[in-house]
């Protein structure tokens, strides 16, 4: 049997593949057979059902004292563009997106080098406040580590004050690449891979689900996508506190990665989400990001293993400030249109993948 049969006949049998495997499937050029290797995995989990979410993204300040080389969007204080949203604006946004029908926040910023963990508090009860029915997913594994430096106090104390102010479950970001070889060229100051699956598992352990995102088409290589999702695989067999696995394709404008002008290609995106698909036994839910795959590849996506877009997002920075030409927002009937054209059945969800209702 040739290494692909092989392969294909463990998925057929609901066998876990290896990283040997998953390599060699992203160095063989059977896009499609992996593709329908990965329908098939998704088809078992998710059947025809794609779900969305209505949602609204919220960056409260662009000031990160990291500078990530990858980051366009990140400014150092006081330079052209840097900004932070007044309380007020950050509350409006929210109470904007629940009136039209948003079930969701999703905060994220740079690492600010003055705000203390009781502004980031606040932010939260003023929204809980100002727009009780928003869940709110907030913080990446960065953010809560900084948190924790600046208030000196333990991760644990940190999620327990944040969940405490409303925090209801936490995005995937800063995850890049998790190996360290990599991580030093592309984000030297951030934390380190360890340290970032060290806070997901203390998050999962004080019962907040996340998400999981890898950065790809940069400096990394095959192998290193490869090493990223074990390292996520081995973490969720111990915690199951993941939700969804979004690969998140580079967008190569304005950023100081001058080695990474590759990007990625449409064949690179979709064989990507197909490996994870097949190779992330353990998760439920693949999430094609429409913001950095534009709507033509995300639709495409869900005929390679891909159930979950995420979502409508409203107003986008960081990736368009790294170029993205996908829009700023989608509507919800343009989602539905773009899930219902793919053949596939929208499902609108809230954010802990509770069916809402089906279009
Ligand atoms: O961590 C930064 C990435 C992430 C670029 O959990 C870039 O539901 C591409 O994590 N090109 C933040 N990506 C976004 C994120 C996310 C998005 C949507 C949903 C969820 C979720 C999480 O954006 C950062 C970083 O990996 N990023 N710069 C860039 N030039
Ligand atoms: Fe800061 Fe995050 Fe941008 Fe890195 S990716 S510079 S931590 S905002």
């Amino acid at each position: 049997m040739s290494t692909f049969e092989t392969i294909a006949a463990k998925v057929r049998n609901n066998q876990r593949i290896s990283s040997e495997e998953a390599l060699a499937l992203f160095e063989s050029n059977e896009l499609l057979a992996i593709g329908e290797l990965a329908a098939l995995v998704n088809d078992r989990k998710n059947g025809k059902s794609v779900f969305f979410n209505v949602n609204r993204h919220i960056n409260p300040t662009n000031i990160c004292v990291n500078r990530c080389a990858f980051c366009a969007f990140s400014r150092t204080a006081g330079e052209e563009g840097a900004y932070t949203l007044a309380l007020e604006d950050i509350c409006r946004r929210a109470v904007e997106a629940e009136g039209e029908g948003a079930t969701e926040v999703h905060i994220v910023g740079g690492l600010h080098p003055d705000l203390p963990l009781e502004y980031y508090e606040e932010v939260l009860r003023a929204i809980r406040a100002a727009a009780p029915s928003l869940h709110i997913k907030a913080f990446t594994a960065v953010e809560i580590e900084y948190f924790s430096r600046i208030a000196a106090c333990s991760i644990e104390r940190v999620l327990e004050r944040l969940m405490a102010a409303g925090l209801g479950s936490m995005p995937g970001g800063g995850a890049e690449i998790l190996v360290e070889e990599v991580r030093n060229k592309i984000c030297p100051e951030k934390i380190s891979g360890k340290r970032w699956l060290e806070i997901i598992r203390q998050a999962h352990l004080a019962g907040l689900k996340t998400n999981a995102t890898m950065l790809y088409g940069h400096l990394e290589t095959f192998a290193d996508r490869v090493a990223h999702m074990e390292m996520l695989r081995c973490l969720q067999d111990e915690t199951g506190g993941f939700q969804a696995f979004i690969p998140l394709a580079f967008q190569t404008e304005n950023s100081d990665l001058k080695l990474a002008t590759r990007g990625t290609s449409g064949l690179d995106d979709l064989k990507t989400l197909a490996i994870a698909r097949i190779f992330l036994d353990n998760f439920d839910h693949i999430k094609a990001y429409w913001v950095m795959l534009g709507e033509k590849i995300a639709q495409v996506s869900l005929a390679f293993g891909v159930n979950d877009l995420d979502g409508t997002v409203v107003e986008e920075k960081i990736g368009h400030d790294a170029g993205a030409v996908s829009p700023q927002s989608l509507t919800k009937e343009g989602i539905i249109t773009l899930i219902r054209k793919a053949g596939k059945l929208p499902v609108e969800r809230d954010t802990l993948y509770r069916p809402l209702r089906s279009f």
